[in-house]
């Protein structure tokens, strides 16, 4: 069964970090809202939702794919990049445990979950504000013996790798071409966001379903013309606090007894 595990909205979300936004009036009613319809999706689409602990005091709580990365094999909690953010990954680590047996980062690494596109047996890993070389370092140490390469690379303009490139299709990749190269990726194909739409590369996908910011018509429009099952959703509140749709959950696998 498909297990999401996602994090309650905190209260304290208007004072989330933030990197390449402004800070602007949240309305942590509207986001909670938001949440809630993205978890009725995801449970639509056949998701398992598991809910870790609220924590109010931590703003970016919500945000849980940050604090993991989660392969059929092992749970990888990470040490996020924001030190506060560090303190999110105790609960996730007690929950994630039920499903996974964990390996954990060790300082100094430092590695965001958003940082991480898996493409079959590789690992893109952003470079980014958040992810160190030790992060990129000690995550090859883990997943080596596993059988995975990891890849890292540069980017520019965002906070995460999957604000700028998201996996759409099992050799599809949904890319901002002026945030992240396509020549990363050899050998598999790529829609570019319209560029009036920059923030429009994070898609979550579910099955044969990509979800998608409704923010972004325009590049919906190109994943649609692509004959892709597309569902739009209003994210525009958590997009303030520099979150999207592949960031309020973390999607595994799991046998059915383990729930
Ligand atoms: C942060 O800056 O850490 C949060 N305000 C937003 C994190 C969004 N995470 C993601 O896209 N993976």
């Amino acid at each position: 069964m498909l297990i999401a595990i996602t994090r309650p909205v905190s209260p304290t979300l208007a004072h989330c970090e933030l990197t390449h936004l402004a800070r602007e009036p949240i309305d942590a009613a509207r986001a909670t809202a938001q949440h809630a319809a993205y978890e009725h999706l995801l449970s639509a689409l056949g998701a398992t939702v598991v809910r870790v602990p609220a924590a109010p005091e931590l703003p970016d709580a919500v945000f849980v794919e940050d604090t993991a990365v989660v392969l059929p094999e092992i749970g990888l909690i990470t040490r996020p990049g924001a030190p506060r953010r560090q303190l999110e990954t105790p609960a996730v680590a007690a929950l994630l445990a039920k499903f996974r047996s964990l390996c954990f980062l060790t300082p100094p690494a430092t590695l965001d979950g958003g940082d991480v596109v898996q493409l079959g047996r590789s690992l893109y890993v952003g470079r980014s504000t958040r992810t160190n070389e030790a992060g990129i370092e000690q995550l090859q140490t883990i997943v080596a013996p596993l059988d995975y390469r990891v890849v890292p690379i540069e980017f520019t303009g965002c906070l995460h790798l999957k604000s700028a490139v998201t996996r759409i299709g099992d050799d599809l990749l949904l890319l901002n071409p002026a945030w992240v190269s396509s020549t990363n990726f050899e050998s598999v194909e790529t829609v570019p966001i319209d560029p009036r739409e920059p923030y429009a590369a994070n898609a979550l996908r579910i099955g044969g379903t990509v979800i998608h910011p409704a923010q972004f018509p325009r590049t919906r429009e190109r994943l649609v013309d692509r004959g892709l099952d597309v569902v739009s959703i209003d994210c525009s509140e958590l997009a303030k606090a520099e979150g999207a749709v592949t960031c309020c959950s973390l999607l595994l696998d799991a046998p059915s007894a383990a729930t």
